[in-house]
């Protein structure tokens, strides 16, 4: 039998896997981390090993998960270790991490993260909690009351549930008890995701003692940021592929592409690492990084990921390893690119370039569906902004509204080729009544952008949406593939 990876098997490793070359007893506990998915492991946690590696030893994590107890239950028999697969193409290399310290989960103990979170060595909050985790509405970016977690937390901050809950409950003990507030950084792929967060913690706050809120506002800092790293799901095959190569069972693997990209807001309330030490820029201004992203990147990325599981194309690289694949992604990129303003250092040529290289890495097994997930969280930012801003230039989007339809088609629960999925959505049950109560497809694209936790008022009546409401009708009547064909054809 494989052994499992842990501190009492890391010196059995092959030569060539690359392992933390600090004594990890002397890691401290600077940062806490909320939501300890695969997105984390692979890129803020290598930067944290990164710095504790360069003699920096107050940056260890403490993770924690606000739902499952899956990746504790993974990472606690290898004592925190963890491999990071970089995938490119034929080549790959690994590095075991060893900068997470425990795993706390949040449901089980919620007073014990709190005072993780309080703690007097804790100076740094990172969050990857997905857009829903935030319990803000998508469209306006306010905090869901009527959410019944954020209930709850109002009711019993001794026992929060919310992210942004957890951070007010720990907000209040750091104040009672005299310390400054630790520096919370949002890392999801949220439009002004530092003010976002801000937002809701700040509006929690207000609720249970406005002294509070006024001491946050005052003190707390919330850096906006732009992340970036493409990290595919990890499958029982990865696993194994790795158990062979490193003769080591690792059950918190994961995989990843070379490229990584970490832009911080420099606005921090206490002690900070030297994150440009650690290749991170640190700026004033991150919302050109983050607008050029999210709708470049990420918004080609849903556009791909509707359009190709609709059409039961399972990988990204698959998607544009076709002609016809490619020019809708440039497309959707000329549309897009119209409404950005980069920075000086973002010559959105090369960067486009570069992009469909990541995309096309086939070792990276980058799920369509994986993508698909989450969309009514996704699309504001993604592709309704630039739609709307291209509106107000007076210009049509005829790829984008593509986009949007093929997320409305799959938003219907079925295939092109009649296959059933789930509808991973928080907002799956609005978007099926959508569909159940239409009468055609025209009249489902309708019912979908009155939706206003994703679509603004300025949309509907509008060409746009007449043009989304016709892509539907297609995307129904001939699928995914012909539609796309023509419309790349049309172009
Ligand atoms: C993807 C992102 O699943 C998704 O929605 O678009 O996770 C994407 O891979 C990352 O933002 C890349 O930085």
């Amino acid at each position: 039998m494989t052994v499992r990876l842990s501190p009492a098997t890391l010196g059995q490793l092959p030569p060539d896997i690359e392992r933390p070359s600090y004594e990890r007893s002397t890691v401290r506990k600077g940062v806490v981390h909320l939501g300890i998915g695969a997105f984390h492991r692979a890129h803020q946690a290598v930067v944290f090993d990164d710095l504790i590696g360069r003699g920096d030893p107050r940056w260890g994590v403490r993770a924690a998960s606000l739902r499952s107890p899956a990746t504790r239950d993974a990472m606690a028999p290898q004592d925190g270790l963890y491999s990071l697969v970089v995938r490119d193409g034929a080549e790959e290399r690994t590095r075991i991490i060893g900068c997470v310290t425990d795993v706390l989960v949040a449901p089980e103990k919620p007073a014990a993260l709190v005072e993780a979170l309080a703690a007097p060595e804790t100076h740094i909050v990172t969050l990857t909690v997905t857009e829903k985790g935030y319990k803000l509405d998508p469209a306006t970016g306010s905090l869901i009351e009527a959410d019944p977690d954020v209930t709850s937390d109002l009711a019993r901050l001794d026992r929060p549930r919310t992210a942004p809950g957890f951070l007010v409950a720990a907000l209040a003990l750091r104040r009672t008890r005299g310390l400054a507030p630790f520096t919370a950084i949002s890392c999801d792929n949220l439009p002004e995701n530092g003010r976002r967060l801000e937002a809701a913690v700040l509006a929690m706050a207000e609720r249970c003692d406005p002294a509070l809120h006024d001491w946050i506002a005052d003190k707390g800092a919330f850096p906006q940021t732009m992340v970036d790293r493409i990290v595919p799901a990890t499958d029982e095959a990865d696993v194994e592929r790795l158990a062979r190569r490193i003769g080591a069972m690792d059950r918190a693997m994961v995989k990843t592409e070379p490229f990584t990209q970490w832009v911080i807001e420099g606005r921090f309330a206490g002690e900070r690492p030297d994150f440009g030490a650690a290749g991170v820029q640190v700026t004033a201004d991150v919302a050109p990084w983050e607008t050029a992203k999210l709708r470049l990147l990420n918004g080609a990325h849903s556009g791909i990921a509707y359009l190709g599981a609709q059409a039961g194309i399972e990988f990204v690289d698959q998607f544009v390893s076709d002609d016809i694949g490619v020019a809708l992604v440039e497309a959707l990129w000329d549309e897009a690119q119209a409404t950005l303003a980069p920075p000086d250092e973002l010559d959105l040529a090369v960067y486009r370039r570069a992009l469909l290289a990541r995309f096309a890495n086939r070792a990276l097994g980058h799920r369509t569906r994986q993508i698909a997930m989450d969309g009514s969280q996704k699309l504001p930012q993604r592709l309704v902004a630039p739609l709307l801003a291209r509106q107000e230039m007076g210009l049509a989007s005829p790829m984008i509204g593509l986009a949007i339809a093929a997320w409305m088609r799959w938003q219907a629960g079925r295939d092109d080729a009649g296959e059933r999925h789930v509808v991973d959505d928080p907002l799956a049950d609005r978007t099926a009544a959508a569909w159940a109560a239409a009468a055609d497809p025209a009249d489902a694209a309708h019912r979908l952008l009155a939706i206003d936790a994703i679509f603004p008022p300025a949309l509907a009546g509008s060409p746009a949406a007449q043009q989304i409401a016709r892509w539907l009708g297609e995307l129904v009547r001939k699928g995914a593939a012909a539609t796309l064909a023509a419309a790349v054809g049309d172009q």
